[in-house]
């Protein structure tokens, strides 16, 4: 029997935890056959909700799930963590500014990188999701000195799915024929969804809709903008998408992109497509054996270069007002 392995949620008590560790529990994070045991981070207030949640996982009787443990110490939280998924963080409140927001989010995810530093074990994988998650991620990873930087990541997933499905929407075929979609760049409105190299049932994706104004006008705002639309119809931000997102991430990392499929990870740069080093930018990705490399050779047009280059400068912008903040 395999020894379980130990996965770390923040945020545990918030909704997308409530979406998300169920289907941890129940096999959907790493694989059927994969013990999990898990552990809840909360500040001091969300500890009670959590122990609700746990209650609750408890009664599912999973019988995959070897454990709960629920703490709001980072140190207890991270101690031989294989995975974590950083979920909890600073919301922007009215009048917040982003320099307010950062040094807010800077509190929660160094000393978490910290943790995760000291106490984590030596294959650890880490996914934020809080926002701004590559910034977030980014502070993690530089207080994390004695972890290899590519295990930190930032999600960008739920916006790769986000764009799968309005594209196959558009062109009347199954998500499932819809292959090397890329989103280039920050989880945030400039964020870019990339359909040059994809493919719709094996024909490029571009040449299908050959409708550059569509893409412009509707795909890509309507995928950089879906998180708002969400909060306008439901009353509440995305979570059960969210958390699934998570739960693909992560699954893809541990057991590998289809063979001439690729995902969307952020990931710190290596310096390819002219994205500066260190920055975690969302890239096209393979996955081979728990490890991603960056899908290289790709052309890169005008239309498509403009956008990426606005997205890494904000990203670019995020990393210098950190670094000002001395949290870098
Ligand atoms: P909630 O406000 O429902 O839950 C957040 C939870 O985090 C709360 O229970 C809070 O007590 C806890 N928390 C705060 N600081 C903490 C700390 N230092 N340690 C441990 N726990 C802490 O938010 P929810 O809707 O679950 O969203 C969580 C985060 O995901 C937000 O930052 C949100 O912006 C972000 N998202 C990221 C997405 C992405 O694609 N990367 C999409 C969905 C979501 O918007």
């Amino acid at each position: 029997t395999r020894t379980p392995v130990n996965v770390t949620v923040t945020g545990a008590a918030g909704q997308i935890g409530y979406a998300l560790l169920f289907r941890i529990a129940s096999g959907h994070l790493l694989g059927a056959d994969v013990p999990v045991k898990l552990r809840l981070l909360e500040i001091p207030q969300g500890l009670k909700a959590a122990e609700g949640t746990a209650m609750e996982l408890d009664d599912c009787a999973f019988p995959l799930l070897r454990g709960i443990e629920i703490t709001d110490d980072p140190n207890v939280a991270f101690d031989g963590a294989n995975v974590a998924l950083l979920v909890g963080a600073r919301p922007r409140t009215k009048g917040m500014e982003r320099g307010d927001l950062l040094e807010a989010n800077g509190g929660i995810f160094k000393p978490q990188g910290q943790a995760i530093n000291a106490h984590a074990a030596d294959d650890i994988k880490v996914l934020v999701v809080g926002n701004p998650a590559n910034t977030n991620a980014l502070i993690a990873q530089a207080a994390a000195p004695d972890v290899p930087a590519e295990r930190f990541t930032a999600m960008t997933r739920l916006d790769h799915n986000r764009a799968i499905s309005q594209l196959a929407k558009k062109t009347g075929v199954a998500v499932s024929e819809i292959r090397r979609l890329t989103i280039w760049g920050n989880h945030s409105a400039t964020q870019y969804p990339d359909v040059f190299h994809a493919e719709v049932a094996g024909k490029n994706a571009a040449e299908v809709l050959n409708d550059e104004a569509w893409l412009a006008d509707e795909f890509i705002p309507t995928v950089a903008k879906r998180g708002a639309a969400i909060i306008e119809a439901r009353g509440a931000s995305s979570a059960a998408s969210a958390a699934n997102a998570a739960i693909d991430h992560v699954h893809t990392w541990v057991n590998g992109t289809a063979d001439g499929d690729w995902t969307s990870m952020g990931i710190p740069s290596d310096g390819s497509y002219g994205v500066p080093e260190g920055l975690i930018s969302s890239f096209p990705v393979t996955v081979k054996n728990g490890a991603y490399e960056i899908v290289q050779g790709l052309e890169i047009n005008d239309f498509s270069r403009a956008r990426i280059d606005a997205s890494v400068k904000e990203l670019a912008e995020e990393r210098e007002a950190v670094r000002a903040l001395g949290l870098l």
